[in-house]
């Protein structure tokens, strides 16, 4: 079969099926169209107005464009949009402010931290020693555990940021306890940066030392990179990159980050975004309701991590039961999950591409009911194929998505 048959099966897949994965999203045929464009020939290593390479007066002003965005969205100092995705961006944050050895103070993965965020498993893990906060029985933060680690444990750097914890973050008062230890801060906005560029949730940027963010989730850009920071980072930032880590940016990526930063500015990207939230606590509401149990407590963001205890079933088993009935979500840790990660307690959950595809309420509320049957029923062969079949109905009754 041809490449261009199985691209045109993803489409048709995208099309027909409801993805729920809290970090994916559908972009617009600007972004695509950026990303497949003729920047993709172009080496340009440096920064605009400094590259290695001539022929770049066309690129300087595109990455120039993405930078002064990026700077007036969320209000930062300073932008590097050449980080490839976000476990680079994140590894030249470190390589650019830490030494070997020196200590980190980052949340523990099954409580929403982030595998790059020190994850045994991972190359920063080795270079650098990271210690551990978690979330309170209440499922918030525990603010003060990360006072007394801080002040025990003196670490170069305080990393809050998330892949599974859905409730809003308060800078302000990590800065404090930063500002006591003398700590560097670092935020971690991937999951939700199109809700802060909206102004919906708590914005990091004026107040911690470096933020870093993935570009193709809430910001529905294409898959990238950006790190952001006050000015006095700037330049060992963007060393860290380029030479640092990097070799030439990806040009076409950079262009239609542009692309996504000029839509994230539009009255409908803000209603897109408060729909994500509309959208996440409907489901949050109707999943209770159906007596799932949520981690955290609930939600403030786009994401919810069910912790499916009470249903006696696996994450696996409901992540491919699902996949069957052509709902696609993932399996995740709940925090201090007894269940191991290949087959979790829990089940993270998204609004962020079905809200793209114009989905409401209503609908979010017949994907409940959808889960629950399924949860309940997870060996029903015959309910879940009819499931996939009211799953295709609702999907295609959508037009492709932001065409
Ligand atoms: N894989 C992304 C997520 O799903 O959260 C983060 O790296």
């Amino acid at each position: 079969m041809k490449t261009s048959e199985l691209i045109n099966q993803e489409e048709k897949r995208q099309l027909e099926e409801i993805c729920l994965i809290a970090s994916e999203n559908h972009t617009s045929p600007g972004v695509r169209q950026a990303l497949g464009s003729v920047l993709v020939n172009k080496y340009a290593e440096g920064y605009p107005g400094k590259r290695y390479y001539a022929g770049n007066k066309v690129v300087d002003l595109i990455e120039q464009r993405a930078i002064d965005l990026a700077k007036k969205i969320f209000g930062a100092d300073h932008a590097n949009v050449q980080p490839l995705s976000g476990a680079p961006a994140n590894l030249a944050v470190y390589s650019a402010i830490l030494e070997p050895g020196d200590t980190v103070l980052g949340m523990d993965l099954s409580h929403g931290g982030h595998l790059t965020h020190g994850h045994p498993v991972t190359l920063p893990a080795k270079l650098y020693k990271f210690i551990r906060y978690k979330t309170t029985s209440e499922g918030k933060i525990d603010y003060d555990q990360i006072a007394t680690l801080a002040k025990k444990h003196k670490p170069k750097l305080i990393l809050v940021g998330y892949s599974s914890y859905s409730r809003d973050i308060d800078y302000q008062r990590v800065q404090e306890i930063a500002n006591q230890v003398g700590a560097i801060t670092m935020a971690d906005i991937s999951h939700i940066a199109g809700l802060v560029a909206a102004k919906l949730l708590n914005n990091p940027v004026p107040l911690f030392d470096i933020i870093t963010s993935t570009t193709h989730k809430t910001l529905r850009g294409p898959r990238g990179g950006i790190i952001m920071c006050k000015q006095k980072w700037a330049e060992q930032i963007d060393k860290a990159v380029f030479p640092g880590l990097q070799g030439g940016p990806h040009q076409n990526q950079i262009a239609a980050l542009t692309v996504a930063l000029e839509e994230a500015q539009s009255d409908n990207f803000k209603t897109y975004a408060e729909q994500i939230l509309e959208n996440s606590t409907a489901l949050a509401i109707a999943l209770e309701a159906r007596d799932f149990k949520l981690a955290f407590n609930g939600t403030e963001n786009h994401l919810m991590l069910i912790d499916l205890r009470n249903k006696n079933v696996g994450g696996l088993e409901v992540q491919l039961a699902l996949e069957q009935a052509g709902i696609i979500a993932n399996m995740n840790v709940i925090p201090d999950d007894p269940a191991k990660p290949t087959n979790p307690s829990g089940l993270r959950l998204g609004t962020p591409a079905i809200t793209t595809r114009g989905m409401g309420e209503d609908e979010v509320r017949q994907i409940a009911d959808w889960l629950e049957q399924i949860v309940s029923n997870i060996n029903n062969v015959e309910l879940i194929a009819d499931v996939k079949k009211q799953t295709k109905d609702l999907a295609l009754s959508f037009p492709p998505p932001l065409q």
